[in-house]
């Protein structure tokens, strides 16, 4: 009987060394992203090179280096995708991110309102904002309105108007942010967020097909000639050029701004 069990043994063992090697194929660097249902296709597409490029820490622009242990740095902003671990329950869950970032209690109580049209810049600023779009629209020294050119993952370009305020102008006169500042995070409702040190915010913009074109970060908030509705989210979009030819922009873009936050 015991010879039979050590027999029957060795078989199990033998055949579970087999299965398991069948069962494991080869590793394939694993990218199957859930695709989060953008209306385009292509536009889904690029937003999982999106997700490829925060996972390797790799910049979008062909020429810039792969910047391994320090993100944030000089060349290219930290490109984030819709981050999940804050799902789910979007309402629920800016109440508990106020509550981490240490809002005033009028602050969390002003945090009832619908605050959904509304922009707000927090963090290392001496003037925490809450701006309406008219009182966007009504910071005409800091305007800027251009055809911006885009390009994307998948190559498409195209240009798009916008007409906005020079996010750099808006930090630095009106918000009035604090020297040590060292990362301004862009986070739109769904969670999208970039994150750009001040000097990329500072800095000025490119067109590949104009290159003599010269363009400032702005939060637009009209399109093509069009208002967005704040019934399609908050009502403004964080719009970049390139920083050189090839530079791979339009992810860049973030819709429906909830909060600019300055650390
Ligand atoms: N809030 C938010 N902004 C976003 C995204 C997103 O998923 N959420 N996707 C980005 C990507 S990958 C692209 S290509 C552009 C698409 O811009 P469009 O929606 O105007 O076509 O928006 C960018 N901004
Ligand atoms: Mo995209």
């Amino acid at each position: 009987m015991k010879r039979f069990l050590i027999i029957l043994l060795f078989f199990l063992l033998l055949a579970g060394g087999c299965s398991k090697e069948a069962a494991e194929p080869p590793q394939v660097n694993g990218q199957v992203e859930a695709d989060k249902g953008e209306s385009d296709e292509e536009a889904s597409n690029d937003k999982q090179e999106v997700i490829e490029e925060e996972r390797d820490q790799e910049p979008a622009g062909d020429e810039a280096p792969v910047i391994e242990e320090t993100p944030a740095l000089e060349e290219s902003p930290i490109i984030s995708g819709p981050d999940t671990s804050q799902e789910p329950a979007a309402e629920e869950d800016s109440a508990d991110e106020e509550a981490v970032r240490g809002e005033t209690p009028q602050e969390a109580e002003e945090g009832l309102e619908d605050e959904n049209n509304i922009l707000k810049i927090r963090g290392l600023v001496e003037n925490e904002l809450k701006l309406s779009m008219d009182d966007l629209k009504a910071m005409k020294d800091i305007a800027f309105e251009a055809d911006f050119y885009w390009l994307n993952s998948y190559g498409t370009t195209g240009y798009t108007h916008f007409k906005g305020l020079k996010l750099w102008d808006l930090l630095e006169t009106q918000a009035l942010i604090k020297p040590e500042a060292a990362i301004v995070t862009i986070r739109a409702q769904d969670g999208y967020s970039m994150e750009f040190t001040p000097d990329q915010i500072k800095m000025e913009y490119m067109d590949e097909t104009n290159p003599d074109n010269k363009y400032p970060m702005i939060i637009a908030w009209e399109e093509n000639g069009q208002e967005y509705s704040p019934d399609e989210g908050a009502p403004y979009k964080l719009v970049v050029g390139q920083k050189e030819a090839g530079d791979v922009n339009k992810p860049q873009w973030v819709s429906n701004i909830d909060v600019i936050l300055v650390e």
